[in-house]
């Protein structure tokens, strides 16, 4: 197979304009013009606005390559475009070749009677986005979100680039992914399909390979599979037929595990095609050897919803993933990476791309593979009604083989959903009940995509809808059956007590706001805005009076924050307090729910959001508590008025012996009682270890309860509540000490304090670091040590020692 990448340098300009000016592909006309400095950085200040006007034109990009004897003498040759955002006309050599219109599509256009010897070019037109949808919407309005500028439901682009309650308005148009030309002689390898069945101590795993041949003579078809530690099986046929199986049995399988409950080794795959030793095409698969089912059963409560991995029953603790720029072109394998890892780290085992965006890039997958993160999968469809045109039809059907063979081998693939909240919000949004377009639903995600599944990808499970009980209108949000979304805490107002009155069979999406972190705030701010109510702020919060809701709920908890870095940092508080709080909650359910996946974990933009990591990469308090609260091994303390019930979760695959020891402690955290609890904890199990009463012990507004977990001897984790709101809580002056030390690969710091403190928050004033732990608790008397790794620092020190640059608060100093 030849390759030839038409990636790189290109011309780019609008329709309407005379001048060139360079692109770069894969980009985007938005990128381009950052790059040429033709426009300011639409996230800074009010700069969206601009952006918008950008999309209101087309453009055409354009590029001169050579081509040589060699790829016209291929017997085929294709232009792979796989990515073209959206509604474009491609040419080569001034001759029209396509016209398409689906981002999430990779298309193949036969362009061997086009090319010729020596200059080629190439050009792509690319209409805008806008114009398109505002001319349908006036001919048949759909229903969509308000947010989003009406009409994006017509057009198979990422929902989110129109708006979101997150998003800003960045319709950008482009080459978005990579585009070359690609040439075979004699034959081709035209899909591979690899199936699993897991025996007793074996796997047996099949390759499907279909191929294309445009001679007579016999081609050889090679598959080998290697071992993760390089043992490699190979099997042959020397007279392959177009389509045949090869089947290896692996004894003894090393199993893929989600992270948490194991390893993640990865086989890889190479299927050739040959002619007598001339290797004639290949194709690289990495997989894992796994069964994911998903049990969707009746039972006691109602209809569960549960992931077994390898006959284990999982606990999903993960988050909901949203297209990671509004730039797309400014995304990078790096941050992608680091945010897997962000996950990895703050013990996710799941992960759910929402359906508002786009199907991510192959190294996603990869990375999720690597790590062990299963991905909950949805196609690109959300919160909106669709009109199944035969063209639309057409186009997404297409899409979703295209998406599907693409990403359906990777091992962390666990689930496919029909769409995002479609179905609920038919039932629960007061939709008219347009007949013809709930047929449409029927069609297309309890239909149409199910039969594309089952051709394509029959071992991974699909589910209609998120949230869904049983699919067809029939109550999709019960909290009895299947999975929901419960947004009562947060768009309905009620405090995050009410999520203990509800023990969902699976959670997922829930969610609450914060502020984005102050050095975040600083990359788009000047200081006149920073007030959360500036114009710039209210700009940067695309959820209706947001702002003010934080503050609502604030104004339930805290003190009022002396000024506008506490108020950013109890927001991050709060919002941390509230999911975990629902997250505990269900976690000592185990059994009955069997899952939380919060809302939201990224930003595409710097925003007051959801989110537990903001634009700038930098965790918000969410998700350090994540890092706790999601461990496999959770103590969790249920308080009540004057009692608490202390819980230990156990994901973990061994039964444990746990010892809590617990005291009560006044202000200044003298211990007024005390006790230790033992007790075993079965794996996959969650224990109530004790009720623990207090009535004639407390005095609610200094007094507060410490718990210590020690698993077989060995301190494990500790946890604090108090029995009144914190902003009615006597904090005195904790005066936090810090002694650093720096070793060889880290600094470790060792935080002592005077009296409680709680939330206590560390920082650098200026670089950024991981801490391994932050938003900590910690008691008069205690020393808590923290580590810095060096290689975590973002930058060089501004010639001011690590010690120098730390900062510290605590939530006594945000009113005070
Ligand atoms: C959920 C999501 C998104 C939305 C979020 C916050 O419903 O599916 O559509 O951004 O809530 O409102």
């Amino acid at each position: 197979m030849l390759t030839y990448s038409l990636n790189g340098k290109w011309k780019m300009r609008a329709t309407n304009e005379q001048m060139w000016m360079d692109a770069s592909v894969p980009g985007s006309v938005m990128n381009d013009l950052l790059n040429g400095g033709e426009i300011a950085d639409p996230f800074y200040r009010d700069n969206e606005d601009e952006a918008y006007e950008v999309a209101i034109h087309d453009y055409e990009f354009k590029k001169d390559f050579f081509i040589t004897d060699e790829m016209l003498a291929q017997d085929e040759v294709i232009l792979r475009c796989e990515g073209l955002d959206t509604l474009s006309v491609v040419y080569l050599n001034d001759t029209k070749i396509a016209t398409t219109n689906n981002m999430h599509r990779t298309y193949n256009f036969d362009v061997k009677s086009i090319l010729k010897k020596g200059e080629n070019n190439i050009k792509i037109t690319l209409y805008s986005p806008l114009k398109y949808i505002e001319n349908k919407q006036k001919a048949e309005p759909l229903i969509g979100v308000d947010e989003a500028v009406a009409g994006y439901p017509y057009i198979r682009k990422a929902h989110s680039m129109f708006g979101w309650d997150w998003g800003p308005i960045i319709p950008d148009l482009g080459i978005w992914r990579n585009i070359t030309l690609l040439g075979w002689n004699k034959a081709r390898i035209d899909d591979v399909y690899i199936k699993q069945e897991h025996q007793k101590n074996s796997v047996i795993v099949t390759i499907q390979s279909k191929f294309d041949k445009w001679i007579d003579e016999d081609i050889q078809l090679e598959v080998k599979v290697k071992s993760p530690d390089g043992l490699t099986d190979v099997k042959s046929i020397e007279r392959a037929q177009k389509d045949e199986r090869i089947v290896f049995t692996i004894e003894n399988p090393q199993l893929w595990w989600p992270n948490g409950y194991g390893s993640q080794p990865l086989y890889q795959v190479d299927v050739e095609i040959k002619e007598s030793e001339f290797i004639l095409d290949k194709k690289t698969y990495k997989i894992g050897l796994r069964t994911i089912e998903i049990k969707n059963e009746p039972d006691q409560w109602g209809k569960s919803f549960e992931f077994w991995v390898n006959g284990i029953s999982l606990f999903a603790m993960g988050a909901n993933y949203i297209p990671e720029d509004s730039v797309v072109a400014r995304t990078s394998k790096s941050r992608t990476k680091r945010l897997i890892q962000d996950c990895i780290e703050a013990n996710f085992n799941m992960i759910r791309i929402w359906g508002g965006g786009y199907y991510p890039d192959d190294y996603f997958y990869e990375l999720c593979d690597q790590y062990g993160l299963i991905v909950w999968q949805d196609f690109m469809f959300a919160c909106s009604v669709y009109d199944l045109s035969d063209g639309f039809e057409r186009s997404v059907t297409q899409e979703v083989i295209d998406n599907i063979k693409r990403i359906r081998h990777h091992a962390s693939l666990g689930l496919w959903c029909g769409n995002n909240e479609v179905e609920s919000a038919w039932e629960d949004w007061g939709w008219p009940r347009h007949s013809k377009y709930r047929t449409d639903y029927i069609k297309l995600f309890e239909i149409i995509l199910p039969e594309l599944i089952n051709e394509h990808d029959p071992e991974t499970f699909y589910w209609p809808s998120s949230p869904s009980s049983e699919g067809s209108f029939l109550d999709p949000s019960n909290p009895n059956k299947g999975d929901v979304h419960y947004w009562d805490v947060w768009h309905g107002l009620k405090p995050f007590t009410e999520y203990r009155k509800f023990l969902f069979r699976f959670c997922s999406e829930f969610g609450f706001q914060s502020f984005p972190s102050t050095k975040t705030i600083k990359t788009f701010t000047i200081p006149e805005d920073r007030n959360v109510f500036s114009y710039v702020m209210e700009k940067h919060q695309k959820n209706d009076g947001a702002n003010g809701k934080i503050l609502t709920y604030l104004a339930d908890t805290f003190l009022y924050p002396k000024d506008f870095p506490s108020l950013i940092y109890t927001s991050q508080i709060l919002q941390a307090e509230a999911i975990k709080y629902g997250v505990e909650h269900w976690r000592r359910h185990r059994g009955q729910c069997m899952g939380a996946l919060y809302w939201q974990l990224n930003d595409c933009w710097p925003v007051a959001s959801w989110s537990s990591i903001d634009y700038d990469g930098r965790w918000k308090a969410l998700h350090y508590f994540t890092k706790r609260f999601y461990a496999p091994i959770l103590l969790s303390i249920r308080e009540e008025k004057d009692s608490a019930e202390i819980y230990v979760t156990n994901d973990s695959l061994e039964d444990v012996n746990g010892t809590v020891i617990w005291k009560l402690r006044t202000n200044t955290s003298k211990i007024i009682k005390e006790g230790k609890i033992e007790n075993k904890v079965s794996a996959l199990k969650a224990k109530e270890m004790k009720k623990l009463s207090f009535e004639d012990h407390l005095e609610r507004r200094k007094t507060y309860l410490e718990c210590h977990l020690y698993i077989t001897g060995e301190y494990h984790s500790s946890a604090t509540v108090l029995f009144v709101q914190p902003k009615h809580f006597q904090f005195l002056n904790p005066n936090i000490k810090l002694n650093v030390t720096e070793k060889e690969e880290a600094f470790m710091i060792n935080v002592s304090a005077e009296n409680f403190a709680k939330y206590v928050e560390m920082d650098l004033m200026e670089e950024d670091c991981t801490f391994s732990d932050n938003y900590f608790d910690i008691s008069a008397g205690d020393v808590k040590t923290i580590m810095v790794k060096k290689d975590t620092l973002s930058k060089q020190m501004n010639g001011k020692t690590f010690k120098e640059q730390l900062v510290i608060r605590s939530l006594f100093d945000c009113a005070n």
